[in-house]
């Protein structure tokens, strides 16, 4: 069994969690997502912090299911449905629901649910030499970890489809210039970047970011007059709490602000 599937660490406001299997390209196993589970209701629970930057050790991001435990000795093959129900689908949500910014660096091959997991963060960067892969499709599966929601969403579906259909990589400067992820850095700045966005939200209106997230998400469901009301909401709920005071008042007064970030 791996020591530690997921490294954390501690910055000032943010945290790093860094999926930690690379001989296996950061697959997941049932420890890892238990690990990852552990570390995400820690942050969340963590009052102080303000953001996440997920990325993968080594030369890869994430590949997915490890498949070496999907291959029982007899030869069979399981039937799935209950890792998605127990671990994916709770992930992606959890995800998607954080109230801060969650960063993710792909350092390399995304591939299966590990390309979908990445797309389920807020912001994506990629480093040059990464790849992003719906490789269900080579194994006879179908894209989970709500790569059906989001890729058509993200690049349209006649891209969708074939991204899903032929599972062959995308260059990470196409996944950008699709519109798929956020940005592209050079393999060697690409970390450097991340802490760059993460030490930002660290001393953002960190609850005015949260409702920014709820809205964008939950925008894909209403129509414009509900989306509307949802603003008005939100925009009483963002103007509550002390950090839009302050945001005025520094910008009257023509000095940075600052953000007490209380979620
Ligand atoms: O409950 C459920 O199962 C449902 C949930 C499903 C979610 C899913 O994610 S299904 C999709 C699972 N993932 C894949 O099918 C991807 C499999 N991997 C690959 O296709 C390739 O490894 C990559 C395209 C990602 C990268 O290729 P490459 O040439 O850069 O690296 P490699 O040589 O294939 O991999 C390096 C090592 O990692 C290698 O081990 P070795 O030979 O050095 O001992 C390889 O076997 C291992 N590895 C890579 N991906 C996986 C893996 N081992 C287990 N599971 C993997 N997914």
């Amino acid at each position: 069994m791996d020591e530690n599937p997921i490294l954390v660490e501690q910055r000032d406001g943010y945290r790093v969690l860094t999926l930690n299997r690379p001989q296996r390209l950061n697959a997941f196993t049932e420890p890892m997502h238990v690990a990852l589970r552990e570390a995400l209701a820690a942050a969340e629970a963590d009052a102080g912090c303000r953001a996440l930057l997920i990325t993968g050790a080594g030369r890869g991001f994430c590949a997915g299911q490890d498949l070496n435990d999907r291959l029982s000795q007899a030869g069979d093959t399981p039937v799935l449905g209950s890792a998605l129900e127990t671990y994916y689908n709770p992930l992606v949500r959890r995800l998607r629901a954080l109230p801060f910014p969650v960063v993710v660096a792909v350092n390399g091959v995304a591939a299966g649910a590990g390309c979908n997991i990445a797309l389920a963060c807020d912001i994506v960067i990629a480093a040059r030499s990464a790849s992003f892969i719906q490789s269900f499709a080579r194994i006879g599966l179908v894209p989970d970890s709500g790569g059906t929601w989001t890729l058509p969403r993200l690049v349209g579906p006649a891209r969708a489809r074939a991204l899903a259909l032929l599972a062959e990589p995308l260059p990470a400067e196409t996944a950008e210039a699709w519109g798929l992820i956020w940005k592209v850095y050079d393999d060697a700045t690409l970390m450097e970047e991340a802490h760059k966005l993460c030490a930002r939200f660290a001393v953002a209106p960190t609850a005015g970011l949260a409702l920014i997230k709820r809205a964008l998400d939950q925008s894909w469901d209403n129509d414009l007059d509900a989306q509307l009301d949802l603003e008005r909401e939100f925009q009483r709920e963002a103007s509550l709490n002390p950090d839009y005071a302050e945001g005025v008042r520094a910008f009257m007064e023509k000095r940075p602000p600052r953000f007490g970030g209380r979620r």
